[in-house]
């Protein structure tokens, strides 16, 4: 089936989702963002700007705790901006952090959050205060331009600190792929360094042109044995082929992704096919390909099928793949043997093949701030202040203190002893496996809670668990607010997407290393239906499973939940 509603370039603006007409009368990007800046009756944006700030790097959200009061009062809604960071590969220096942090405590909620795409963001910044913000990650050597929009975002790369000189080639990459399809416009440039206004004239972006891509788009590069950046459910999956500790080149996926919307059959998670395999040089240019192949016949018309994965399965990955190589004028090589063994990180310390030491730390959700009992941000500014190597954000929302000498270590574990940073009540082997998207307050999209309540749900999973037998086992979970899927939860063993107050689907049987989609199994359930439930299964799990089996394979094979081979199949 082809998708007929695509091709931009043959249809009347009019004709298009009213995001179509926003962007192209943007004057690449530029909108009225300098004139909602200097409005001061409002916290808010001028209408339309949102959409457009969000290729800045920043969205417009408010605080929903305090949502209702505020409009029994009259007064708007509280409104603020959550900044992302554009990070390729999640790595920055000790002084970059200490930066990051000095802005999240003067202008955000004084924390900060590690995303599922390596990467930080600020909550809470207020819209006069954004300026200053956005100058000062500038001033930090590092930026915000196209973290969010319908543009190639921050591109992932697995962080395998064993083998350092293929990740060290594989991470050149993902900056390089990320430089090259930043957006070109120098509309960021203008409104927040404050350079010199330019006419932009009609083709700013010669990669994108002025309606910028359908949706937003995404991309990883994935290590092997190592699966952290979940590779299937990028939009161009890079596998690293290595031999001998050489990077050879990647093997190619397209279409993967995770977004289902609410009550939308059509909508479904997918995971990538592979296309091929290309040398290290080619992966710009091949990236460059795909994407203006999205560019021109990805769907502009409905936003809930305009993601590359439907581009991809309703005209066919051979198709994709003809229409790339012809762009190209060469084509992919056959794929290479490759094998994942998991999707989720190592803790502790680890050498790498330079003898350098890393130590991935596990960050609840992502979440970094004081609390009363536990001084996590103070502790991590204290390392950024000694430690001379650099920070990696992973995948799973933690952080590797990366590329320390021997001779520092002892000064980082003393540090992180001496903040509580490695306390094992906060550590257990399934708390350590899950993930959880933000959610409430500030996601505007937020159906039910996630990072919020995750927390005390694996608490009572975990009591199960050790009744049970296998509370030692790193059994994947991942929650999200809505159906959306930011924490990647349709790749989860045990997956629960929020439906509304307390209540959520509950998908089984994703696989270990993240190559397998999850199977809705319960629909609409509050916290006591699911612990029965899980209960009843892990109790089975510790009496039946197989030496080595992990969860998500034992529930199909035990028949709780089919095996799904397409994502066509999720929803039925
Ligand atoms: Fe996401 C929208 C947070 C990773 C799929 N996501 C949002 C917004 C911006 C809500 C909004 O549009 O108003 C959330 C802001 C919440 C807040 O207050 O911070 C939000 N997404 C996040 C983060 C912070 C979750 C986290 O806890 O870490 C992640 C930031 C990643 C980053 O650094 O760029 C995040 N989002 C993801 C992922 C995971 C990934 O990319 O690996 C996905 C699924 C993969 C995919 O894209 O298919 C994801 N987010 C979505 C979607 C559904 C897209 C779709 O195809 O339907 C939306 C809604 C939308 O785009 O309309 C969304
Ligand atoms: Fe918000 Fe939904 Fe994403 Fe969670 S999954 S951050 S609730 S959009």
């Amino acid at each position: 089936m082809t998708n007929d509603r695509s091709r931009d370039i043959t249809q009347p603006l009019e004709a298009l989702h009213a995001n179509e007409r926003l962007k192209a009368e943007s004057r690449f990007l530029r909108g009225t963002i300098e004139e909602s800046l200097a409005d001061p009756i409002t916290g808010a944006l001028r209408d339309g700007d949102p959409q457009l700030t969000k290729f800045h790097g920043f969205y417009q959200q408010d605080d929903r705790d305090l949502r209702d009061e505020r409009r029994r009062q009259k007064l708007e809604p509280a409104y603020q901006m959550m900044i992302r960071l554009r990070l390729p590969g999640g790595v920055c220096t000790p002084g970059q952090w200490l930066q990051i942090d000095d802005l999240a405590r003067r202008y955000g909620d004084g924390g900060l959050r590690l995303t599922t795409r390596q990467t930080f963001q600020l909550h809470g910044v207020l819209k006069h205060h954004l300026k200053a913000t956005m100058r000062g990650i500038n001033q930090a050597l590092l930026d915000t331009l196209a973290a969010c929009g319908d543009v190639n975002r921050t591109v992932m790369a697995s962080v395998n600190p064993h083998e350092s000189a293929v990740h060290a080639a594989v991470q050149e990459q993902a900056k390089a792929v990320s430089d090259h399809l930043a957006p070109r416009s120098r509309a960021y440039y203008e409104i927040w360094l404050d350079d010199e206004r330019v006419d932009p004239g009609s083709n700013e972006e010669p990669i994108y042109g002025p309606t910028y891509l359908p949706r937003k788009f995404k991309i990883g590069f994935a290590v092997p044995p190592v699966n952290d950046i979940d590779v299937y459910s990028q939009d161009i999956g890079f596998v690293a082929i290595a031999e001998d500790g050489e990077l050879q080149g990647f093997n190619v996926l397209i279409g993967g992704g995770m977004g289902r919307t609410d009550n939308e059959p059509a909508t479904f998670p997918r995971l990538g096919d592979l296309i091929g395999f290309c040398a290290p040089e080619q992966a710009v240019e091949l990236a460059e390909a795909i994407v203006t192949v999205q560019r021109d016949y990805g769907d502009r018309i409905d936003r809930n099928h305009a993601r590359m994965k439907y581009t991809v399965e309703d005209r066919g990955a051979d198709w994709f793949r003809a229409e790339v190589e012809r762009r190209l004028g060469w084509s992919l090589e056959a794929a290479r043997p490759y094998r994942f063994d998991h999707n989720g990180d190592r803790y502790g310390w680890a050498q790498g093949s330079d003898g350098r030491w890393h130590y991935t730390l596990f960050i609840e959700n992502g979440r970094i701030r004081d609390w009363d009992d536990y001084g996590l941000m103070s502790g991590l500014r204290a390392i950024a202040e000694v430690h001379e190597g650099e920070f990696r954000l992973t995948p799973n929302q933690n952080l590797i203190i990366a590329n320390v000498p021997e001779a520092q270590t002892a000064a980082v574990d003393r540090l992180m002893h001496e903040h509580g940073l490695l306390d094992p009540a906060r550590q257990s082997a399934l708390r350590r496996n899950s993930m959880a998207c933000v959610a409430f307050p500030t996601c505007g999209l937020a159906m039910a809670e996630s990072e919020r309540y995750l927390p005390s749900l694996i608490s009572r999973i975990e009591a199960i668990a050790e009744s049970a037998g296998v509370g030692d086992q790193p059994i994947v979970i991942r929650m999200t607010g809505c159906p959306n899927g930011c924490a990647r939860p349709y790749l989860a063993e045990i997956g629960f997407s929020g439906r509304g107050p307390g209540k959520y689907d509950l998908y089984l049987g994703g696989g270990f290393h993240g190559q397998r989609l999850n199977k809705p199994y319960l629909d609409n359930v509050g916290e006591d239906r699911i612990l029965e439930e899980l209960g009843g299964m892990l109790h089975h799990y510790g009496r039946e499973r197989q030496d080595g089996e992990p969860f998500g394979d034992f529930v199909i094979r035990a028949g709780y939940v089919p095996e799904v081979t397409a994502g066509r199949e999720f929803n039925l």
